[in-house]
């Protein structure tokens, strides 16, 4: 009998798992892959010193060999992703809802993997594209493997597992010239999307800073489809599952996402894992939306649609355990790139909904791996393999590892004993929920599905004017890089059902007006002999504004600069006071400070001494830190000459970055290069103290830095109403 035992503290479990294919080469002689000890790695086989190589060299054929075939293909989508293990541990057990083994008892703890990706670049594509953001976590449950695939984002762009491969076609570089890479801002993508008004709700959500996060760390997650939950007595909730990180929801801005490519591609995955090399483990809370089957029908959009998500306000969100992710991969291949998520991975206690997006995905991730991974056994791959035994009539296949003994490879059989033998649902067999279906087989869609707008408007009129501002501006590049107009226009169009405001302020940026009309999308959603029947709804709503659904409107709970990295800008001359004052400060609360100076080395201090520079202005930038401090001293203003440290202080103060000086560190903002210029544009976000060690400055610029950013410079900035 193998149903969960509930033992609480299986976290290591995984670990032990994996640790039986580890392999360290330290202290061994190098070999072969057969296990031949080989003498010289430096040459290979000739025929005398100047002679041809021999094809008798079977330690360089077997190199070169498995050299030829260490590429797999990457991910159809979501090819660009970084991971790190860890464990779900429960904290309100949800028994009278789900009898899923892992969920039931206090403080229980299961080990999980979690990978984070873009979506539409290529594997060695920038992490801070404007994109939505994949979240994934594999549960290894005592009852077998639970997959969590979910998102950033709580809705998705179509309604229809049969609009994907068009879909991702849109996004995708361009088939003729392989142009743009990891980027939606291109004809093809606005093209489709134009013509799809069911994704306007995703455009939403996608034009937001939600698609430019701060940190996969700073990032909320979302199950997207409405999931069941079943109970011990096969009683069916709806649930609608998230994930709530720590240290809050941020993000950057577009120009600095933009600057942050270039100069460091792999922000995202660098902060995942040094965050997890310097202890500072990410965390979230998963939470739940329970919904009884008897409230189906209650709301104003269909909980089968996967373009809508239920508002907090309407049903709220209950926590009911935490993840923590604590150990880095030890290999990048062999973890993260050959995990392979499935939303179908389910144990018994969770279920399906007729979503029809869902029930497209249902199929699609096995049959993803098989070309992927190459083989039916891909879940023989170290970081798939349950922790709970498995034995089945499965057998054969493209690198099989398992040896089963015995004659028997079917069931029912009396030569085995009948082994294995099936088991009871009260013996943890799964048994899919017998919900009650009586239909006509057609290729409709529900007349429930036809509300497109609604949803999409309450989260732009839901936002604070900064968020709306971002929307607008993203926006207006989006749609600035798309050359047709028709384009264009159309979106436009669209954009007014949404919020009127919102289409005449993109239309002022693209030089264009709103067409009075919109146009009548194509053939949207019905197949040819419909056209016409299902047009989109007016605007209706069950709610007018959520504010669960703005990051501006939803501080941090324990706000915190743990991790976060400060940018200290010195130069030779620089008060070792002020330095060492204030990054003791930082460094207590857990943040980063790093010396930046025009060249590596060791500045000179006014007291005499040296500091030990981190990086140059050269090798150094704003946008790969939250915050900057401006030391005291007297060579400090001479900055000001350094073009990389012009633009390093004009980026911070234009990203709305928190600015710290102490002493006369002010003085280097008044250079005539700066955007900020001392007095005169002194706002909340610069935090300045005229001397050097006042402890009520050093709080005053922890907690500014802990808000994240001074949002409030944008209405000096930004005049382009
Ligand atoms: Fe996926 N998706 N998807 N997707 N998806 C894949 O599976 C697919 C969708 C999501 O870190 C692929 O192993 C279809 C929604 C994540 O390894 C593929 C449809 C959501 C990941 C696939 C969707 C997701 C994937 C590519 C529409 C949010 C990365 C490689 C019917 C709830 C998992 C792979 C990882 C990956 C198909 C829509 C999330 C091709 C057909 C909606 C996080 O199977």
């Amino acid at each position: 009998m193998e149903k969960n035992t509930g033992k609480p503290n299986q976290q290591e479990a995984k670990q032990e798992d994996l640790s039986i294919n580890k392999s360290d080469g330290t202290n061994k002689f190098l070999t072969t892959n057969q296990g031949v000890k080989i003498n010289d790695d430096n040459n290979s086989l000739k025929a005398g010193e100047r002679g041809p190589s021999l094809l008798e060299d079977f330690i360089l054929r077997e190199k070169i060999t498995h050299f030829d075939h260490e590429r797999i293909p990457e991910r159809i989508v979501h090819a660009r992703g970084s991971g790190a293990h860890g464990f779900f541990e429960v904290t309100n057990p949800i028994p009278e809802f789900t009898k899923a083994g892992f969920l039931q008892e206090m403080n229980q703890k299961t080990p999980v993997f979690a990978r984070f990706s873009t979506v539409a670049g290529s594997r060695g594509s920038t992490d801070l594209a404007r994109d939505v953001r994949g979240f994934s976590v594999k549960f290894y449950t005592e009852e077998g493997i639970y997959d969590f695939v979910g998102n950033n984002i709580p809705v998705f762009f179509i309604q229809d597992a049969n609009k994907f491969p068009d879909l991702v076609h849109a996004v995708k570089p361009e088939p003729h010239n392989e142009i743009p890479q990891a980027a939606s801002a291109h004809d093809t993508f606005w093209d489709f999307i134009s013509l799809m008004p069911e994704s306007m709700h995703m455009i939403m959500w996608l034009m937001s800073d939600r698609a430019i996060p701060r940190s996969y760390r700073m990032q909320e997650g979302f199950g997207v489809h409405t999931f069941r939950f079943i109970n011990e007595a096969n009683e069916s909730h709806f649930v609608k599952i998230h994930w709530k990180p720590k240290l809050g929801t941020h993000a950057v801005v577009w120009d600095e996402a933009q600057k942050i490519s270039g100069k460091n591609p792999d922000f995202h995955r660098q902060d995942l894992w040094e965050a997890i090399e310097q202890g500072n483990f990410p965390e979230w809370e998963l939470g739940v939306q329970l919904i009884p089957e008897a409230d189906e029908h209650k709301f104003g959009f269909d909980l089968l649609d996967p373009t809508k998500l239920v508002p907090e306000e309407l049903v709220p969100v209950t926590i009911v355990g935490r993840m923590v992710l604590n150990r880095n991969p030890d290999n990048f291949f062999a973890e993260t790139e050959q995990i392979a998520f499935h939303p179908g991975h389910v144990v018994p206690g969770i279920d399906f909904t007729n979503d029809p997006l869902l029930q497209g995905r249902l199929f699609s991730y096995t049959d993803t791996q098989l070309s992927r991974l190459g083989s039916p056994n891909f879940h023989e791959i170290p970081i798939n393999r349950s922790i709970s035994p498995t034995h089945n009539n499965q057998r054969d296949g493209h690198m099989r590892q398992e040896i089963n003994k015995g004659r028997v490879s079917y069931h029912p059989n009396s030569l085995g004993g009948g082994c294995p033998y099936q088991a009871m649902i009260a013996e943890g067999g799964f048994s899919s929920f017998n919900e009650r279906i009586e239909a006509h087989k057609v290729r409709q869609r529900s007349d429930s599905f036809t509300d497109h707008f609604s949803q999409a408007k309450m989260f732009f009129e839901s936002q604070t004017t900064t968020e709306q501002n971002h929307m607008i501006k993203a926006l207006r590049f989006e749609l600035g890089k798309v050359e047709n107009t028709a384009i264009r226009s159309r979106m436009l169009g669209l954009l007014s059902q949404v919020n009127l405001e919102l289409a005449e302020r993109v239309a002022t940026g693209l030089g264009m007006k709103v067409p009075a009309q919109p146009e009548k999308p194509m053939n949207h959603g019905v197949g040819a002999d419909d056209v016409g029947t299902k047009e989109p709804k007016e605007v209706s709503g069950d709610i007018q504004i959520s504010d669960a659904l703005s990051m501006i409107k939803n501080p941090t709970v324990t706000p915190t600069i743990a991790s976060r990295k400060i940018a200290f800008l010195c130069n030779d001359g620089v008060s070792e006071a002020s330095v060492m004052g204030i990054k003791k400060a930082l460094l207590e609360q857990d943040a980063k400070a790093c010396i930046i100076a025009p060249h590596l080395g060791f500045v000179s201090t006014e007291e005499g001494g040296s500091i030990g520079v981190d990086f140059s202005f050269f090798t150094a930038s704003s946008v790969l830190f939250d915050a900057i401090f401006v030391p005291s001293g007297n060579t400090q203003l001479a900055l000001g000459d350094n073009l990389d440290a012009m633009e390093f202080i004009n980026d911070a103060y234009r990203h709305c970055k928190i600015i710290g000086t102490e002493g006369d560190g002010i003085d280097l903002l008044s250079a005539p290069q700066f955007l900020a210029k001392g007095d005169a544009l002194i706002d909340g976000g610069i935090i300045s103290s005229s001397t050097v060690g006042d402890a009520g400055f050093a709080s005053e610029f922890i907690n500014a830095i802990a808000g994240h950013r001074y949002w409030k410079r944008e209405e000096v900035l930004n005049a382009d109403k």
